[in-house]
């Protein structure tokens, strides 16, 4: 931590990352870590490769996000919610920078490797057993005595919030707790929040959770819930992608599966999947992600393949058979 402290306080220009696909804990460390260095002085930009989902316009500074390039010198680099510029989506980092001096990674994710692996003038605070990034940045902004002020509250208590499906998931500890009170006592409110972030769907999207519903089938073989949304579903309806986040929970609700899965075709032959489980039904979702190439949490974790759904959910279900009897 100290060395991070460091790093920031020597620190002029800075630019914040976290990884494609922003989601509300990557969005929300982003906007409060930029609130809070901006108010010691600091130039700080935002940058996201991906467009933010329209879900987190109510959130203070949402605007500093920027999608387009003008690479010039930091002297910091922040890498959040994730551990390596390749989960940023962009290309090649020189196109956002033009070179800097240090890097400074945030994140909550189990991983195996890291950017420090291949830069040495890196500083990382990596807690996997953290609930969100956003509660490390709040130990970051306190360290630096940084006032919370309410707009950077409702950016952290946003990233908590979501990352812990509305504190309901078994990553909801005292320390996200705590971390919320204080934010709430900021003016903060978590019913806001939850209003803005799940009250807020289209009837478009609603049905074609519907058309998802219908789909779920289960596999008492290997307690998989299983469902699926085609790009056509999406074209028809007019529905963005964005509009399916907290489905795969609702999959997940029930109760003889032991995890559910999601998979969500985009364009070209990509199929994107998302997998959950609970703590109580003893599966690992993240070994069967790694499996695919793809990544995250034990309880919550997703992988994008390509090929056509029906076999995708044949060859998953089946991989996944063969990985329970290695066991
Ligand atoms: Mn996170």
């Amino acid at each position: 931590m100290q060395q991070a402290i460091e790093l920031i306080q020597s620190s002029d220009n800075i630019l914040i990352l976290s990884h494609k696909k922003p989601d509300g804990d990557a969005i929300g460390s982003m906007l409060g870590l930029a609130t809070g260095l901006k108010s010691l002085g600091k130039r700080v930009q935002c940058f996201s490769n991906d467009i933010i989902p329209d879900v987190f316009n109510f959130l203070p500074g949402i605007s500093q996000i920027e999608n387009k390039t003008h690479p010039e010198h930091q002297d910091l680099i922040v890498l959040l919610d994730c551990a390596l510029f390749s989960r940023t989506g962009i290309e090649n980092i020189k196109d956002v920078v033009a070179s800097f001096d240090n890097l400074l990674i945030i994140d909550h994710h189990p991983k195996k490797e890291t950017e420090c692996d291949n830069i040495q003038n890196c500083v990382n605070i990596i807690d996997y057993k953290i609930s969100s990034t956003a509660v490390l940045v709040f130990n970051v902004l306190k360290e630096l005595n940084i006032e919370i002020t309410k707009d950077i509250a409702n950016c952290l208590l946003t990233g908590i919030f979501t990352d812990t499906g509305g504190f309901q998931h078994s990553n909801t500890d005292s320390e996200s707790l705590r971390a919320a009170a204080e934010f709430m006592k900021k003016g903060s409110r978590v019913d806001k929040i939850s209003r803005n972030i799940f009250s807020t769907k289209s009837l478009a999207a609603i049905k074609l959770w519907g058309i998802a519903l219908r789909r779920i089938k289960t596999n008492p073989e290997n307690g998989m819930a299983v469902s699926y949304i085609n790009k056509s579903d999406m074209d028809s309806l007019g529905v963005q992608e964005e509009e399916l986040m907290g489905l795969v929970n609702v999959i997940n609700t029930i109760s003889d599966s032991k995890f559910s899965l999601l998979l969500t075709e985009s364009a070209n032959n990509k199929i994107k999947g998302s997998l959950r489980s609970e703590e109580y039904k003893g599966i690992d979702v993240s070994r069967i992600a790694r499996s695919l190439g793809g990544g995250g949490h034990k309880l919550a974790s997703g992988f994008e393949i390509n090929g056509d759904i029906e076999n995708s959910i044949s060859q998953i279900s089946d991989m996944i058979v063969e990985m329970k009897n290695e066991k």
